[in-house]
């Protein structure tokens, strides 16, 4: 099934100019750019993203990572769009990321690991119209 998922590259990547290598790996997995953004979030903006991780220990780094530098937020369009962005993505830690991921590839560390991708076609909506309205993708 086509699906729509929503992307973050983050401020660890944009800061060291991956921009184009990262959309590069993705568009080779079969994934369409069909939407994208340079932002600079805000603490809120961060805040209501990771809203889930509030509780956790590593939130307040990680808002503060997010909001560091500019972002690149994005809809990626295709087929099993939301699993497939996972395995394109690799693991969290990127330790533990399988090669030839974007994580594996360019991540620094768990917490500044490059790319956000959403974790179900729930979110992947919710996420998708936190950044773009319908007609601002393009597919
Ligand atoms: P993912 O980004 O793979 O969906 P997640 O939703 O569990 O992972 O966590 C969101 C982000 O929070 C993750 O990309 C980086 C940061 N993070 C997660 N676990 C962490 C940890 N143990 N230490 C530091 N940062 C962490
Ligand atoms: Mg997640």
């Amino acid at each position: 099934m086509t699906e729509r998922t929503f992307s973050i590259i983050k401020p660890d990547a944009t800061r060291r100019n991956l921009t184009g290598k990262i959309n590069a790996v993705i568009e080779d997995a079969g994934l369409r750019i069909v939407a994208q953004r340079r932002v600079k979030l805000t603490t809120d903006q961060a805040k209501t993203f990771y809203a889930v991780h509030a509780e956790r220990p590593f939130y307040g780094e990680l808002v503060e990572q997010m909001t560091a530098e500019p972002v690149v937020v994005q809809v990626l369009e295709g087929e099993n769009a939301v699993a497939r962005y996972r395995e394109v993505m690799g693991a969290t830690n990127p330790e533990q990321a399988a090669e030839g991921t974007i994580r594996k590839q360019f991540a620094l560390s768990i917490g500044e690991n490059s790319v956000h991708g959403s974790d179900s076609l729930e979110n992947a909506k919710i996420e998708i119209e936190q950044f773009f309205t319908e007609d601002q993708i393009v597919g």
